[in-house]
């Protein structure tokens, strides 16, 4: 059994049995009360879900496994997706391990390039990344297994089955859509000797000389990964994958809401308001010209795209990481530097309205003009990079979830009337 399997075997059973005896002596202490604010307000700050892989305090931003992003943004992506599975980062054996099942999956089946070359030529490449996923269901070890009756402890093991063979081919499509899509021509081959972000630069083909594209693709990569359980992407594909529908199904749906201009989306919207910026005032701007163009989107009835957060109540770290890096290597960029004076305006500005919860940049306030800055000028295809660093997260939290044996999500929904009469009792 390869190590990855035989390590999450001996974590997985004692855990699930501990949360089974916690619901039999437990079950019914009550851990979180529900307004009517929040019933009518995305279910905000209700505590009604689990999540072991990563959590978001308001005031400190995301920690994977109990280890604060900030101590983990120098690892690979691969690093990151053990630690979410396992809850540990692996040694140099179980890494290997890990890279050696990912080469074994990284081959994409042709049909997909037959479907994804169907679908019209100005389709968003969100669209087809989930298609290109969708599409590959007849491949689900998790369905094959199903259908031959598996036993539920065996579910697990056959999601991770799943999560492997999508993950390891998520940059193949990915930077096949990117090439085809933009006319970037022919796509290139996967080359299996380098690791999963390298191949992914390799494939893109936008050129590294000096490897600090590679480097940022791996930040990147790391950064996206995961957001606890309770964001539109996640929760959405967890919930999909609680029926059983494979991680084919759960992880296409839960893309699918990343596409949202609110969710994973607000990065391509982001560095479009930059750029516009820059173009409005031929560079970039002054503070007061920053502030004025501010109050203007506002009063336009806009959002300003990479600022606010429903969870977090500080800068997110993920930006902090990526404002260190752009100060390393893109000092002097005009978008660059326009995104670093957006960061010193406009929480002040947020800060004066008053409905406004959080005014501090969150993951997507930054990240796009990096991309930008390494010849990625396409704003269209930055969720699709998103995406593929999101999947880890997203297949590992169904892994666990089937580890732990949890059942098919169904909060329970109330008609306004009802919401009334607890209102006028
Ligand atoms: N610009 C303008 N208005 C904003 C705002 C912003 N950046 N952030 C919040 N608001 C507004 C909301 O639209 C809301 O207005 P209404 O009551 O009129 O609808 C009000 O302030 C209260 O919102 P909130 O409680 O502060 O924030 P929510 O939890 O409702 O929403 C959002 C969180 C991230 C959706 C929100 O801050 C937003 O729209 N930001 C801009 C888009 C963005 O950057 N999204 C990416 C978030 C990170 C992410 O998921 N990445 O994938």
């Amino acid at each position: 059994m390869p190590i990855l399997q035989e390590t999450l075997a001996g974590i997985y059973a004692p855990q699930r049995d501990e949360i089974r005896q916690m619901i039999k002596e437990h079950g019914d202490t009550v851990v979180s009360q529900v307004t009517v604010k929040q019933v009518y307000g995305g279910m905000r700050g209700v505590k009604g879900l689990v999540c072991d892989t990563s959590v978001v305090p308001p005031e400190k931003g995301l920690i994977i496994r109990g280890i604060e992003l900030k101590e983990l943004t120098d690892k690979l992506p691969e690093e990151i997706f053990y630690l979410l599975l396992a809850g540990t980062l692996p040694n140099p054996e179980e890494l290997a391990d890990l890279q050696a099942q990912f080469k074994k999956h990284m081959q994409v089946p042709a049909y997909v390039w037959d479907v994804l070359s169907a679908m019209p030529a100005n389709s968003h490449p969100m669209a087809m990344f989930n298609t290109a996923i969708l599409v590959m269901q007849k491949e689900s070890v998790f369905a094959r297994r199903y259908n031959e009756g598996m036993t539920k402890d065996q579910y697990w093991e056959a999601t991770l089955e799943d999560a492997l063979s999508i993950v390891a081919k998520l940059p193949t499509i990915a930077a096949w859509i990117y090439r085809k899509r933009f006319g970037k021509g022919d796509p290139i081959a996967v080359n299996p000797d380098l690791d999963w972000a390298e191949n992914y630069v390799h494939m893109l083909g936008l050129g590294d000389p000096d490897g600090d594209f590679t480097k940022l693709m791996r930040l990147y990569l790391v950064l996206h990964s995961d957001h606890e359980g309770g964001n539109v992407s996640a929760f959405s594909a967890a919930t999909v994958n609680s029926a059983l529908s494979d991680l084919y199904y759960a992880l296409s749906a839960g893309l699918n809401g990343l596409a949202g201009p609110l969710h994973g989306l607000a990065n391509q919207e982001c560095l479009k308001w930059v750029i516009e910026v820059n173009k409005k005032f031929g560079g970039s701007p002054s503070k007061e010209e920053l502030e004025k163009f501010s109050w203007d989107t506002l009063n336009s009835g806009k959002v300003i795209p990479g600022y606010g957060h429903a969870v977090l109540r500080i800068t997110d770290p993920r930006f902090d990481a990526f404002l260190a890096f752009g100060k390393q290597y893109c000092a002097g960029d005009p978008v660059f530097d326009t995104v670093a004076k957006v960061f010193d305006v406009v929480p002040g500005v947020l800060r004066q309205i008053q409905k406004i919860a959080d005014p501090w940049p969150n993951v997507d306030a930054g990240s796009g003009a990096l991309l930008y800055h390494y010849g990625m000028t396409e704003f269209d295809y930055y969720t699709v990079l998103f995406s593929v660093s999101r999947a880890l997260g997203i297949t590992s939290q169904a892994v666990v979830a089937r580890a732990y044996g949890l059942p098919i999500t169904r909060p329970k929904s109330v008609p306004t009337d009802w919401i009334k009469a607890q209102v006028n009792k």
